[in-house]
């Protein structure tokens, strides 16, 4: 992907024809690592005031002030949605900060995990331990490859699938089509359930439209669930619920004193407010 992001003066803009006219800048103090991979430009950089940025083909994926809101929302709500996630899946996120949250989770036995980019994998347990302890879970079995093909050949083996992607321009982009969506599906358990990148409705009204209206034909429960995040597009991002049963909008399970303790974002509350959505982004996605 065409990498439009600059660095003017110390300052790092995320620039992007999915946001267009629009950036987000932030102060940078040094570039730790720069290195084009075979699947993408990886750019990790230590900045003034947010910790260290993770950039992919000049896109933010995160960083250490505020990642947390993100990876806690993407693995919490689909499993405490699900009674008894024993076996999950994880595609993308190579930083390992998902992998960090779904180990929280005591009752889990198998978490699979499966990267395009080994590069990025690489480049996290150097740079970003926090991180990357995900994969010191023995739980975790990793598997280096392209995520559409690994789904499309694992039938009925997960409780809970969740989708760390990208947005859908580069590497990324397949993860946002029905095909894919068919596959993690029927990569399902009976009552499974997936969770998936969503975008923002305020940036991309007609990606999570599309999302939204697949999942919606695919899925008996579906729903969207919004997050804040300072550092994305916006200052917002969304994930994409969809169910072969249980309810998603509201935790099934409760969550120990000492469990909660070790958020800092998601709460049972904030798990059933995630779905109050504005009207605008209501009546659209009821319209669908
Ligand atoms: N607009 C950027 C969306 C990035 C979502 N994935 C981030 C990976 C963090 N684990």
């Amino acid at each position: 992907m065409k990498n439009y992001s600059k660095i003017n003066d110390g300052w790092f803009s995320e620039i992007c024809p999915m946001w267009p006219g629009i950036s987000l800048s932030l102060e940078i103090e040094a570039i730790l690592y720069s290195k084009k991979s075979p699947y993408q430009q990886i750019d990790l950089y230590q900045t003034r005031n947010h910790g260290k940025m993770l950039v992919l083909d000049g896109i933010i994926q995160l960083t250490e002030s505020d990642e947390f809101a993100y990876q806690e929302m993407l693995a919490h709500v689909p499993l405490f949605a699900h009674p008894h996630p024993e076996t999950v899946l994880v595609i993308g996120g190579g930083d390992g900060g998902v992998l960090r949250e779904v180990g929280r989770h005591d009752g889990v036995k198998i978490i699979d995990f499966c990267e395009i980019d080994e590069a990025v994998i690489d480049v996290s347990k150097e740079f970003l331990p926090d991180m990357a302890c995900g994969f010191d879970d023995p739980r975790v079995r990793v598997h280096i490859g392209d995520g559409n093909a690994y789904i499309h050949g694992h039938k009925n083996k997960y409780d809970v699938i969740i989708v760390d992607s990208s947005d859908p321009i580069g590497p990324g982009e397949i993860l946002f089509e029905q095909p894919f969506y068919e596959g993690l599906k029927s990569a399902l358990k009976h009552n499974g359930v997936i969770a998936t990148q969503g975008e923002s409705f305020f940036m991309h009204k007609e990606c999570v439209a599309n999302l939204v209206k697949i999942t919606k034909e695919l899925f008996v429960v579906q729903g969207y669930s919004s997050i804040l995040v300072p550092t994305y597009p916006g200052g917002h991002i969304g994930i994409c619920l969809g169910s072969l049963g249980p309810e998603v909008k509201k935790p099934c399970r409760s969550l120990s004193e000492s469990f909660q303790q070790q958020l800092k974002y998601y709460t049972p509350q904030i798990h059933e407010a995630s779905f109050v959505l504005p009207y605008f982004a209501k009546t659209l996605f009821d319209s669908i």
